[in-house]
């Protein structure tokens, strides 16, 4: 196990589009535990893997409030939606920044286990955000993109700020 660096935005690596994966091996199993771990520990409820500088279609996922529940979903796929709804949203590479988005209320998303098996899963309320604000990482899309152009503007001023300083 191991923890994993996770980008910060406005890290150009954050827009890069992810390949699905194509043989869910030991290799794709390590990089799950590694980052339910990195996700445990940020803490957070959602990983995408760009975040940890992988360009690969794999998310980790646990809304459940004990932390017990881990999600693991390799080349998820939205295959129909229903509703939309306000959440707001934070972001473990904007971190400190939390803005409301609207996003679908009901989704069935399709996708891989760890096991590399096809499932389904139907999904609502805080897990449906999440699964949705993963997705959007895949595609190399941020929540600050839904936000207007000045606010977005004034959290990447911040972000460099703070960049600065750690440096
Ligand atoms: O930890 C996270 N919390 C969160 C809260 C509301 C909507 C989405 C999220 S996902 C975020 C972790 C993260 O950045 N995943 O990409
Ligand atoms: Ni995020």
């Amino acid at each position: 196990m191991a923890l994993l660096h996770i980008l910060h935005y406005p890290d150009p690596r954050l827009r890069l589009v992810s390949t699905p994966v194509t043989a869910v091996d030991d290799a794709i199993r390590q990089l799950l535990d590694d980052m339910l771990e990195t996700m445990y520990a940020a803490p957070g409820i959602g990983l995408a893997a760009p975040q940890v500088d992988v360009t690969k279609r794999i998310i980790v996922i646990d809304t459940s409030s004990k932390g017990d529940a881990p999600l693991c979903l390799i080349n998820p796929e939205i295959v129909s939606h229903e509703g939309v709804g306000m959440f707001e949203e934070g972001c473990l590479s904007v971190p400190g920044f939390h803005e409301n988005v609207e996003r679908a209320q009901q989704i069935k998303v399709r996708g891989l286990d760890r096991d590399g098996q096809p499932f389904e899963l139907e999904a609502e309320g805080l897990l449906a955000v999440c699964i949705q604000h993963e997705i959007d990482h895949l595609d190399g899309k941020l929540f600050v993109d839904y936000l207007s152009e000045i606010k977005r503007n004034r959290i990447q001023k911040k972000m460099e700020k703070q960049r600065r300083f750690s440096m």
